[in-house]
């Protein structure tokens, strides 16, 4: 597990490579999408943080002039816009709306918001030892899921940023948003974007340094990156790459998907 790779965030933690021992486990082979995300909301009424707040951070580039104008935007990250009205079923605002989108990640999602939903379904969050073992593929220190190469072949095989960020996706990969769960070829274990199109939330607790004994943050550990990952900027969709954020945060690019203690299937 980890990297030490040249190009990582030097405050990321990926490293030490090191052993870890996961015991057996299940893993959906693709994040949860929206129509699953739906049936969950329809049986239960569950209500999201970013319902709960009124708003959720969209990417700048999705939103009508107007809502952009008047959304506010971090000073370090100004691509994104806090958009009132964003949630899971309106990912660009009041108005927007998920039509074609059924088959895509659900996202504005937060920790706790994928804990509940995990939770109805019987299931958990991976830990992030699971989340790395699985995504890893059965390929032994590669820098993707899939190999050593971002596009073996000239293929693309996730879906990331091309272009010069933030200002201009090229969309080589076919997508400047979110992809459906299923886009582009699983890795070894038959899963699908590890890499790119959303960050996907795992069960643990941010930290850098690895304690045994667990890490005692309120932040949670997100893995793999997403559609804006792009090398001149945030590299994050290497397969050791992590980031983290606090429990009840959303974005429209956040999402996750379920594991299970093992299970005969
Ligand atoms: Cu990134």
């Amino acid at each position: 597990m980890g990297s030490e790779d040249a190009d990582a965030n030097p405050g990321d933690g990926e490293g030490p490579v090191r052993a870890v021992t996961v015991g057996p486990f299940a893993i959906d082979r693709h994040c949860v999408t929206n129509d699953r995300f739906a049936a969950f909301v329809e049986a239960t009424g569950y209500q999201t943080d970013a319902e709960r707040f009124g708003w959720s951070y969209v990417f700048a580039k999705f939103l009508p002039g107007e809502l952009r104008r008047v959304s506010p935007r971090p000073d370090i990250t100004p691509w994104w816009c806090g958009v009132r009205g964003a949630y899971w079923a309106a990912p660009e605002g009041s108005g927007s709306g998920l039509s074609g989108r059924g088959d895509h990640p659900v996202v504005h999602v937060s920790w706790a918001d994928a804990v509940a939903f995990c939770t109805w379904e019987g299931a958990r969050l991976p830990t992030e030892a699971e989340w790395e073992y699985a995504a890893r593929g059965g390929l032994e220190q590669a820098r993707y899921p899939w190999g050593d190469e971002l596009t073996p072949g000239g293929e693309h095989r996730c879906n990331i940023w091309q272009g010069r960020f933030p200002s201009h996706n090229t969309a080589e990969d076919g997508y400047v948003g979110t992809a459906p769960v299923t886009a582009y070829e699983p890795n070894g274990y038959g899963l699908h974007n590890v890499a790119g199109n959303v960050w996907e939330w795992c069960a643990d607790r941010w930290a850098t340094d690895h304690p045994e004994s667990g890490a005692k943050g309120t932040n949670r550990v997100m893995r793999g990156g997403s559609y804006l990952c792009h090398d001149s900027y945030c590299n994050r969709y290497r397969v050791a790459a992590r980031t983290g954020n606090t429990p009840d945060s959303s974005g429209g690019n956040t999402g996750f998907r379920v594991a299970w203690d093992h299970r005969d299937e």
